[in-house]
């Protein structure tokens, strides 16, 4: 994603809990511009590809079904730095570790119901984009 761009989902519990419209607004406010946004749901053979790499762990089979529960919102986010500022936006993956003021601690209920997730890497932002996301759904050259 060149860097400056990365991939983030909201993840079923906090679109079913509609925070949607806060964590949004924080994403904002964060100073991302969102270039890529959609309300879908994965099947779970989805939620099991997308979440590929944990497979074996012993989390992977409550977070597929946890992920392909309800809908969630698919966005790419742009900004300079995107990938690690926006993980530091979101806070430790657990949100007993999460700081204060993150997403995670404000909007997360468990490890595995986590409110967000986002890109760890270039690499897997591009993967995780191309997972949900045409080109004709993607508005990168606006300003
Ligand atoms: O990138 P991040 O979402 O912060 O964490 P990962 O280590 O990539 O794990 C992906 C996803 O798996 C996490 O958001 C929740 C879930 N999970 C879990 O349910 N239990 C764990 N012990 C670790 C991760
Ligand atoms: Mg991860």
């Amino acid at each position: 994603m060149a860097g400056n761009r990365t991939f983030t989902m909201i993840k079923p519990g906090a679109v079913r809990k509609n925070y949607e419209g806060a964590i949004l607004k924080m994403i904002n406010d964060a100073g991302f511009k969102i270039r890529a946004m959609k309300l879908t749901r994965m099947s779970t053979t989805q939620a099991g590809a997308f979440y590929e790499v944990h497979k074996g762990k012993p989390f992977y089979d409550n977070l597929v079904k946890f992920m392909s529960s309800g809908p969630i919102v698919a966005a790419i986010l742009e900004k300079d730095n995107a990938i690690e500022d926006f993980r530091k936006l979101i806070g430790a993956t657990n949100p007993e570790n999460a700081a204060e003021g993150t997403v995670r601690k404000l909007f997360a209920c468990s490890v595995t119901e986590n409110a967000v997730h986002g890109a760890d890497s270039d690499e897997n932002a591009t993967r995780e984009a191309d997972f949900f996301f045409s080109t004709f759904e993607r508005f990168y050259d606006y300003e």
